[in-house]
């Protein structure tokens, strides 16, 4: 029998599923406290939250893969918030968001994931968005395919833009300059006409929806790497697309994105959005940090 060829990033992504579940059930169990969850606190602006249970299932996932992969680096959403740089190093790097969705956590609306994405070269390799309280696991490994509960997923084959569901974010922005330009956005998209406009709360899990078939096209300003990377390659690996905002080739770290079913939703939605550009995530990073950043 001919032997197995080693698959060196195999064994961190079953630990990535696991970890995750594990995850899933402490926000849970954070959901059945009383008043809701741990106390709130802000981040960027008023409406940019963070909890306790945002950064101890952070703490959480770091842990368990340092024990396992000591020479592996991270991009952790709270490890980041609290000064940690955001750099992309052709290093095996876990970029993690403990919880996606951290309003909907806050205010009980059923819509979290947590998401575990693995880059290598500066490429993501697998991707693991646990939406915590539907239990579905999403999970894509490059050029291996996606799945919900090990059921494989598929985008829609649909093309026509006025059959199309779109899905988007208000952010946590509020900027009246950026408001203005969502709303535009937001008007000329739902003008086109599209059948409907919908957002999970969660940047991963309206990409889950895309790679699920039951949106066509999700695009948003303002996003993180973490919230992205690994819905991103469940995208892809499903059969879908993935663009920046003006047309061009995604970059995650850009802080913009469209996801989409196909080329030809995408390009339409993309004609109608006004673009602005938020500071990059690896802005200030030292030079050649930022070159080739992830796709
Ligand atoms: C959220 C994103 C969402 C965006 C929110 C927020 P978080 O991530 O998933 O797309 O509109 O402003 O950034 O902060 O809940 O991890």
């Amino acid at each position: 029998m001919a032997e197995k060829s080693h698959d060196p990033w195999q064994s961190a992504m079953d630990h990535a599923v696991a970890v995750a579940r594990k995850a899933g059930e402490m926000v849970r169990a954070a959901l059945q406290v009383k008043d809701g969850c741990s106390p709130v606190q802000t981040k960027s602006s008023a409406v940019d939250l963070v909890t306790e249970t945002d950064q101890e299932v952070e703490r959480l996932i770091i842990q368990s893969v340092k024990s396992k992969f000591p020479s592996h680096r991270f991009i952790g959403e709270e490890s980041v918030s609290s000064g940690e740089p955001c750099v992309l190093t052709t290093a095996p790097t876990w970029i993690i968001d403990p919880i996606d969705g951290t309003t909907n956590f806050v205010h009980g609306y059923p819509f979290v994931g947590v998401c575990i994405g693995f880059a290598v070269n500066q490429q993501v390799e697998w991707g693991v968005v646990y939406s915590a309280i539907e239990d579905k696991m999403y999970t894509a490994r490059r050029g291996g395919g996606a799945f919900c509960n090990g059921r494989p997923l598929q985008v829609s084959p649909q093309t026509d833009v006025h059959r199309a569901m779109a899905a988007t974010e208000f952010g946590s922005n509020r900027d009246p300059d950026v408001v203005d330009k969502i709303f535009s956005s937001l008007r000329k998209v739902l003008s086109l006409p599209v059948h409907g406009v919908r957002g999970a709360g969660s940047a991963a899990l309206n990409m889950c929806a895309v790679a699920s078939g039951a949106v066509e096209v999700y695009y948003e300003t303002g996003i993180h790497v973490w919230d992205v990377a690994a819905a991103s390659v469940i995208v892809t690996e499903a059969g879908g697309v993935l663009f920046d905002t003006t047309g061009g080739a995604v970059d995650l770290m850009s802080r913009r994105i469209v996801a989409a079913n196909n080329k030809t939703i995408a390009t339409r939605i993309i004609e109608q959005l006004d673009v602005y550009r938020p500071e990059r995530d690896d802005h200030g990073a030292p030079d050649g940090a930022q070159d080739g950043a992830p796709q």
